[in-house]
C-alpha cells in the first residue's frame, strides 16, 4: 500500500510502497479516505519535535474499517470512522477519572520495534499510532469512533484533530462562561475552532490575533468580534486597550514560546491563559512572579481535554445544526501525491485547512 514516508527532519515526504500487517489483538485495519494537513505534522517534518524515522505522519484522519483483530467490539468492518490520535485504554486512572485524552496505556500487544508497517525489511513507525498519510492504517481500535452515515469523511477527519482540539480547549479546558472575553493568538485550523466555540459559549468579545491579514478576515467569518494584526502593533497592548485591561481567557494556538507568554500577558487579573499550540519541548514559558497576587492561571490543553465518546458526537450534532462550521474550514483539497505541495502551502499560511483525498469510500 502507498504511503508518504518521512525519512528524517527537513526532508521531503517520499511516496513508497509499504507492507502492512494484519490487525492484531485490539487493532483494526482501516482504509484511509481523508487526511487533514496539520501544523503538528509540520513540526515533525521540520524537526521541532523528534520522531522515530522512517515514519508515516498524519493524525487528522477518517476512513472505513476493513478488518478488526481479536477482541475488538467497538467497530466492525464497513464502519465509517474518525481515527483518533489518542487511543484510550478505558480503565486506567485517567480514563476512569474522565480524562481519557491523557491516557498513555498501550492498547495493543504490538511492540514498538515491530510496527505494522515495513519498507522492505525496515520497520516504519506511525505518528500517534495512526500514520494517516497512507492508503491503510493498522491502529488500536479504541481510538476509532463510528460516525453517522450523513456526515462526510472530510468533516470527520477534521473533528479528529483541529475541531476537537479547538472546541475542547474552550468548552472543556477553559470552560468559557457566557459574557466572558477571549483572545485567540493564531487564526489557523485550531484557532478558528477556538473562535467559533467561544462564540457558541457566548463570549462577549473574541479578539483574533494573527500576522496575516487574510486569516484575520476568515477569523471574523468564524465569530471574531475584533482583530489585531500582530505584525503592525504590539498584540498585548492592543488586547488590553480593546478590553480595558485584558481578557478572561487568552488562547495560544500557534505553538511558540513568545505567543504563549503573550497569551498569559493578555489575560487580566484572575484570568487564564490556555496553551493549545505545540510549543517545542525544550522551550521554557516565562510568566511574571506576580502570578500569585494577580490570581492568574496558565494551563495546557491537549486534544481539547476530550472525552471522545461524549464530545465528538456532540460536535457532529452542532455541525449538523449549523452551529459549528466545519465545511468552511476546508479551503483546499489535494490529491495524495501532492502532499509536499500541501505542506508548502500550509507553511506559507495561505490556508485554514487543507485535506488530502487519499482513497475512495
Ligand atoms: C498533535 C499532538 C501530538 C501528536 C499528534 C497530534 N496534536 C494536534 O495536532
Ligand atoms: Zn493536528
Amino acid at each position: 500500500m502507498k504511503a508518504a514516508v518521512l525519512n528524517g527532519p527537513q526532508t521531503p515526504l517520499e511516496m513508497h510502497d509499504l507492507t502492512i500487517d494484519e490487525p492484531g489483538a485490539g487493532e483494526a485495519l482501516v482504509r484511509v479516505v481523508v487526511a487533514g494537513v496539520c501544523h503538528s505534522d509540520l513540526h515533525f517534518i521540520e524537526g521541532t519535535y523528534p520522531g522515530r524515522y522512517p515514519m508515516v505522519l498524519g493524525h487528522e484522519v477518517a476512513g472505513v474499517v476493513e478488518a478488526v483483530g481479536p477482541g475488538v467490539t467497538n467497530v466492525v468492518r464497513g464502519d465509517r470512522v474518525i481515527m483518533g490520535f489518542v487511543q484510550p485504554c478505558g480503565h486506567c486512572n485517567f480514563c476512569d477519572s474522565g480524562r481519557p485524552n491523557l491516557c498513555s496505556t498501550s492498547t495493543t500487544t504490538r511492540r514498538p520495534d515491530q510496527p505494522a508497517l515495513k519498507l522492505g525489511d525496515a520497520p516504519v513507525s506511525q505518528m500517534a499510532n495512526v500514520g494517516g498519510f497512507a492508503e491503510q492504517s493498522v491502529m488500536p481500535a479504541s481510538g476509532l469512533l463510528k460516525i453517522p452515515d450523513d456526515v462526510g469523511l472530510d468533516v470527520a477527519a477534521l473533528v479528529g484533530c483541529s475541531v476537537m482540539t479547538g472546541y475542547g480547549a474552550v468548552v472543556n479546558t477553559a470552560k468559557v462562561e457566557p459574557g466572558s472575553t477571549v483572545a485567540v493568538i493564531g487564526a489557523g485550523g485550531v484557532g478558528l475552532n477556538i473562535i467559533q466555540a467561544a462564540r457558541l459559549a457566548g463570549a462577549s468579545r473574541i479578539i483574533a490575533v494573527d500576522m496575516i491579514e487574510h486569516k484575520l478576515g476568515i477569523a471574523k467569518d468564524f465569530g471574531a468580534t475584533d482583530t489585531v494584526n500582530a505584525g503592525d502593533t504590539d498584540p498585548v497592548a492592543a488586547v488590553k486597550e480593546l478590553t480595558g485591561g485584558g481578557v478572561d481567557y487568552g488562547f495560544e494556538a500557534i505553538g511558540l514560546k513568545v505567543t504563549s507568554e503573550q497569551a498569559y500577558q493578555m489575560a487580566k487579573r484572575g484570568g487564564t491563559a490556555v496553551i493549545v499550540g505545540m510549543v517545542p519541548p525544550m522551550e521554557q514559558i516565562n510568566v511574571s512572579g506576580m502570578i500569585w497576587m494577580e490570581e492568574k492561571t496558565l494551563k495546557g490543553s491537549f486534544y481539547g481535554s476530550a472525552r471522545f465518546h461524549t464530545d465528538m458526537p456532540r460536535i457532529l450534532d452542532l455541525y449538523k445544526q449549523g452551529k459549528l462550521d466545519i465545511d468552511g474550514l476546508v479551503t483546499k483539497r489535494y490529491q495524495f501525491d501532492e502532499i509536499n505541495e500541501a505542506f508548502a502551502t500550509l507553511k506559507s499560511g495561505e490556508v485554514a485547512r487543507s485535506v488530502l483525498e487519499i482513497g475512495a469510500e
